[in-house]
């Protein structure tokens, strides 16, 4: 059988967490120590370590099938590839940032500005759309220091928890976009690959359901069963059991991450008791 070949970060922040997600789809790895291309111990696959950059790159020529790797870095590169499944992992945004001490009441305080970056493509992507003429001054590596060495009057990065824009004397003044880690494909992939690929995803889709929902068990007096019932409907319909005790059941079943503490709180003003909540390994529907 044809195997498909995965792209992934061969270090980084996006290394650890990509073979994590194969791993849970029951694709194991067999180097140890990372060569370029490595087969998978038992699923048709081959995995390619690339610097995420020319991830993409690769994609589009065809020397690989899919990729795992930043949202900005796909629309950054514009080459022709799909996304075709968000992971949910390497969560950050792409900011506009200044130095602290300036106002900023718009877009238009950019208009004439020098912005440094590493993603030009996206930030004047940006630009065009606000009608502001910038000059975008491309760099490759530590955007923040860019202001302080009046080297530029704004960067354009990405951003997670704001700390090093803070601690180089900057503040996030409009966010660009948001992106988290992707899975994306080339175009042009055979049949065989294809088929493939969809075993891939059918077992990538219940690794990221089973993340993102939790198991609840609990009790409740019958008499409020229907409104539990309503507040957490599950996959199906929920499991209830009777309890030794007369008069009351066991609830079983699954609730989503979003939103769940206000699920929980819901759940307890109708009279639910002694609940447990326990991850979930894998949901297939
Ligand atoms: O060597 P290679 O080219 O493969 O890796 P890289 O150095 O280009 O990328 P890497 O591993 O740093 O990041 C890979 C991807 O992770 C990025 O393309 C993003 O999609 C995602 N990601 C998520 C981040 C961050 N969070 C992040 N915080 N990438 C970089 N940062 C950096 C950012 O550049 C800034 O310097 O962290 C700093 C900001 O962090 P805070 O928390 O201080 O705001
Ligand atoms: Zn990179």
């Amino acid at each position: 059988m044809e195997k498909l070949r995965i792209a992934i970060q061969k270090s980084g922040r996006l290394s650890e967490k990509s073979m994590g997600l194969l791993k849970d789809c029951g694709i194991s790895v067999s180097n140890g120590n990372r060569t370029l291309l490595a087969p998978g111990k038992n699923f048709p696959v081959e995995i390619l370590y690339l610097r995420d950059d020319d991830i993409p790159g690769y994609i589009a020529d065809g020397v690989a099938d899919v990729g795992i790797l930043g949202e900005n870095v796909v629309l950054e590169k514009g080459e022709d590839i799909s996304v075709i499944s968000r992971l949910g992992f390497a969560r950050c945004r792409m900011s506009l940032a200044i130095p602290r001490d300036q106002e900023y009441k718009g877009v238009q305080y950019l208009q004439g500005k020098r912005i440094a970056t590493s993603y030009p493509r996206i930030l004047q992507q940006f630009l065009d759309e606000n009608n502001v003429q910038a000059d975008i001054h491309e760099i490759l590596g530590s955007v923040e220091i860019a202001p302080s060495i009046g080297l530029s009057g704004a960067v354009f990065d990405i951003v997670s928890t704001g700390s090093t824009l803070l601690s180089n004397g900057l503040k996030e003044v409009d966010v660009v976009m948001k992106s988290e880690a992707v899975m994306v494909k080339g175009s042009g992939l055979s049949q065989e690959k294809e088929q493939v690929l969809d075993k891939l995803l059918f077992r990538l889709n219940a690794v990221m359901k089973a993340r993102t929902n939790r198991y609840v068990l609990l009790n409740a007096p019958d008499e409020s069963l229907d409104e539990i019932i309503r507040i957490i409907p599950g996959m199906k319909s929920p499991t209830i059991v009777p309890l030794a005790e007369e008069g009351w059941s066991a609830v079983h079943s699954v609730i989503s991450e979003e939103g769940f503490w206000e699920v929980i709180d819901e759940l307890r003003e109708a009279g639910a008791q002694g609940l447990l909540v326990i991850p979930i390994e894998k949901m297939v529907n």
